[in-house]
């Protein structure tokens, strides 16, 4: 067997995992979390969740029931994709009088899902809400996206306000929105932002607190940071949803822009009042799954295309847009 036929053999070899592996890696930033994250809605609209997500006792979560079956942890989709979650649907019908934990609102303020996975060095974030705009102005005040990492601090602007009032889909470029609430958690007022877009990603900055209570040291990026970049970015709503909103984004090139790996990093999103929140301290998943044991040269070979095609592949999936 020729020297060539080898290289050959090896690269369509290569080529075939690397093929399945980036399938089972795509995430379309499109507000829909059924297919890429195993977050669905039944007929009645309530979150359905896909059977690799399980409870602290293995069991798997149901949602839609109470704060004892918060549970998190890292697991494997049925599509291939490792992630990392933090889950507490509590009930869909829940009026404001309902605890969500650690203060009242019920469904309007529930923050239902948060789920964090890495492909081809892109970081992925989607999170299921009660947030609505049409849960009423008052009850509507969507927190900013915060990771943090020792002393590092970074957010996301998610928007809203009266853009997400006239449609149903804030995307990365809107005009972002700071929140105003009363002492109670109630939205008083709101302010578009055209120097802070939605979906744009910062570096540092004042962050507001939730109101007293909640413990909540940072809800809302209020002023200042340094901008770092765009993401690809979609918060998602709609009547066929129920009283639920979607929001799902990616992050091209994560530890380049932010200038860390974020192991050990902690994502966080909340509501602005900070009454209900999701915590996930991430460990990221590695990019690419364990390599199989094959003799060392051909295995070198095979991630070494893997990485380049990967490369490729984020490249025109999610590239990132600076401001000039
Ligand atoms: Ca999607
Ligand atoms: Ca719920
Ligand atoms: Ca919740
Ligand atoms: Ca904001």
């Amino acid at each position: 067997v020729s020297c060539t036929k080898v290289i050959v053999l090896v690269a369509l070899l290569g080529l075939t995992v690397s093929r399945s592996n980036l399938q089972a890696a795509v995430v379309n930033i499109d507000g829909n979390l059924s297919s890429d994250w195993g977050i669905s809605l039944d007929n009645n609209k309530h979150l359905v969740f896909s059977s690799a997500y399980t409870n602290s006792n293995g069991t798997q979560y149901v949602g839609n029931q109470n704060l004892a079956l918060e549970c998190h942890g890292t697991t494997t989709l049925s599509n291939g994709r490792l992630v990392v979650y933090d889950l507490e649907d509590t009930n869909d019908s829940w009026d404001h009088s309902h605890k969500v934990g650690p203060l009242y609102g019920g469904q309007d303020y529930d923050a239902e899902a948060l789920v964090v996975g890495v492909s081809n060095g892109n970081l992925y974030i989607a999170i299921a809400t009660g947030q609505r705009p049409d849960n009423g102005y008052s009850y509507f005040g969507p927190g900013d996206i915060c990771i943090t990492k020792g002393s590092e601090v970074w957010g996301i602007e998610t928007g809203g306000g009266s853009h997400a009032t006239s449609s149903h889909m804030v995307v990365d470029g809107d005009q972002g929105t700071n929140y105003t609430l009363n002492s109670n958690g109630y939205t008083t007022s709101s302010m578009n932002s055209s120097s802070r877009l939605a979906g744009s990603i910062w570096k540092g900055g004042t962050w507001d607190a939730g109101i007293n209570g909640s413990n909540d040291t940072r809800t809302q990026l209020r002023t200042g940071g340094t901008y770092l970049g765009m993401s690809d970015y979609v918060y998602n709503f709609d009547s066929a949803f129920g009283q639920h909103a979607f929001i799902e984004l990616c992050i091209p090139n994560y530890a380049d822009l932010f200038g860390s790996n974020l192991a050990g990093a902690s994502i966080r999103w909340s509501p602005v009042c900070g009454n209900d929140q999701l915590t996930l301290c991430v460990v990221l998943p590695s990019e690419l799954p364990p390599g199989p044991s094959v003799p060392e040269p051909a295995s070198v070979t095979i991630w070494a295309m893997l990485l380049l095609t990967a490369i490729c592949f984020a490249r025109r999936k999610c590239s990132l847009a600076r401001r000039p």
